[in-house]
C-alpha cells in the first residue's frame, strides 16, 4: 500500500460523508404531552410542539408524557381539519380509530414515559391528537406542516 495517499483519501471519505449526512438526517420535533397536572399555569390539556412544521422526508417525533397522573399518546394523522370532526364514538369518547387512517403514534405513556415516532411525510397538513377518552374533544392536539423542500 502506498501510505502517503492515505491520509487524503481519508479526507476525501470524510468529505464525502458529511455531504450525504443532511439528506438521512430527521428533522426532530418534541412534542410535550401537557394536562393540569402538568404546571399550575396550565388550565386545560394540550399537545405542545417545539415547532409547528418540517420540510419533507424524515421527521422524528419525540413525545413525553409531562402528566403526573394521566396516561397520554400521540396519533399522526394526514388531515387539516380540526379533531372534532373526525368520526367518534359518543359513548367511548373517543375519535373511531378504524375510520382516520393513522400514519403511527406514540401509543398510551404512561406519566412521565417517552416514546418517538419516525416517518416520513410529503408536503401538507397533518394532526397530532390523543385518542384517550375525551381528551381530543378537550383540545389536545395539534397542527402540524410539512412544507416541499
Ligand atoms: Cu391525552
Amino acid at each position: 500500500m502506498n501510505t502517503p495517499h492515505l491520509p487524503r483519501m481519508l479526507i476525501g471519505l470524510a468529505i464525502l460523508a458529511s455531504s450525504f449526512a443532511p439528506a438521512f438526517a430527521a428533522t426532530v420535533v418534541k412534542v410535550e404531552l401537557q394536562d393540569p397536572s402538568t404546571a399550575d399555569d396550565i388550565k386545560a390539556m394540550q399537545m405542545k410542539l417545539d415547532r409547528d412544521s418540517a420540510p419533507a422526508g424524515q421527521v422524528r417525533f419525540e413525545a413525553t408524557n409531562e402528566s403526573k397522573n394521566l396516561v397520554h399518546e400521540m396519533i399522526l394523522v394526514k388531515s387539516d381539519q380540526d379533531p372534532s370532526t373526525f368520526p367518534y364514538n359518543a359513548k367511548k369518547d373517543e375519535v373511531v380509530e378504524a375510520k382516520v387512517k393513522s400514519l403511527g403514534e406514540v401509543s398510551e405513556l404512561k406519566p412521565g414515559n417517552s416514546g418517538h415516532l419516525t416517518v416520513s411525510l410529503r408536503p401538507g397538513r397533518y394532526v397530532l391528537y390523543c385518542n384517550q377518552a375525551g381528551h381530543a374533544h378537550q383540545g389536545m392536539w395539534a397542527r402540524f406542516n410539512v412544507t416541499a423542500k
